[in-house]
């Protein structure tokens, strides 16, 4: 079953990331430790990195060929949560319930946990590069897509956006969501000789990506905030899930059982309640 399988596969990677924060702990400025600490294991979901380890399953990879990434990947996550609920971003008290990290340890205690997630982030892909080299094009897409033709330019393009149509609203998810969600599906291709599969994973991250960001906006609706939600409704919202996730599924079959999983999961997420 899926949901097994996310919850042993988020206790995994639970651990991994305990084991790196463990290595750090005395490294860095005690306060700002407890800042990255917070926000790292406050009960997040662990979806990108759950991702990455099916889409490597799916492809025959070694989980230990992409963790490091994953882990990065989790950080760049987090990074990115920290900064958008900064007063001068979506300027949010809580996150996953409890304050967020500006709101505990102060700003700039948050602007410099996420500066610090987001480096050590690239500091754990350069030592998987020394073990590897071959990583070295799956380095380049992660940092793409989380950078400013991915993830932070969709976050610019939200913020800068007058009167969006449906249409923009779902090309800015395709790049604020998407792009990790994408990297999450992807990052593993680069090790793996059968190109072809590259765009029919593309592909599931980019659909994945959006319904992923529809089903939250069913999920936390935000007063100030503009979503395909509120500029359609409910009923066509959810038409867009199905229609998304009818195009993975279409895509997949000729993969027949070795999809199993990642369609299941895509299944996971158009129901999810949390
Ligand atoms: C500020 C650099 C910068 C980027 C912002 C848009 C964005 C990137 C962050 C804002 C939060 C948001 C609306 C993100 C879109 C994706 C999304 C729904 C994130 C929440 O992801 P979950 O549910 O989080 O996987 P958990 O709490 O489980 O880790």
């Amino acid at each position: 079953m899926i949901e097994k399988l996310i919850i042993e596969k988020s206790k995994d990677f639970e651990q991994t990331l305990r084991e790196l924060f463990d290595k750090k702990k005395t490294k860095y400025p005690p306060s700002l430790f407890h800042a990255m600490e917070y926000a790292v294991f406050s009960g997040g979901k662990r979806i990108r990195p759950i991702l990455m380890w099916l889409s490597a399953d799916f492809l025959g990879i070694k989980w230990d060929k992409v963790k490091d990434f994953a882990v990065a990947l989790e950080l760049i996550h987090t990074y990115s949560l920290i900064h958008d609920d900064l007063p001068c971003m979506d300027d949010d008290d809580f996150r996953r319930g409890q304050p967020s990290c500006h709101k505990k340890y102060g700003e700039a205690m948050a602007v410099l946990a996420g500066d610090a997630l987001l480096n050590l982030a690239y500091e754990t892909v350069l030592e998987a590069l020394r073990d590897d080299n071959k990583l070295y094009a799956s380095a380049i897409f992660l940092a793409k897509c989380a950078g400013a033709e991915g993830m932070i330019g969709g976050q610019a393009q939200d913020i800068l956006m007058q009167d969006p149509t449906e249409e923009d609203i779902l090309n800015i998810y395709k790049k604020k969501t998407a792009e990790l969600i994408k990297a999450a599906v992807v990052t593993p291709c680069y090790l793996h000789k059968n190109e072809p599969v590259y765009d029919d994973l593309n592909l599931y991250g980019e659909k994945l990506g959006i319904i992923f960001q529809l089903t939250d906006d069913i999920l936390d609706q935000k007063q100030n905030e503009v979503s395909y939600l509120k500029k359609t409704n409910r009923q066509k919202t959810i038409q867009k899930i199905n229609d998304l996730n009818n195009e993975i599924k279409d895509t997949f079959k000729k993969y027949g059982e070795k999809a199993h999983y990642l369609i299941k999961f895509a299944d996971y997420i158009c129901q999810r309640n949390h």
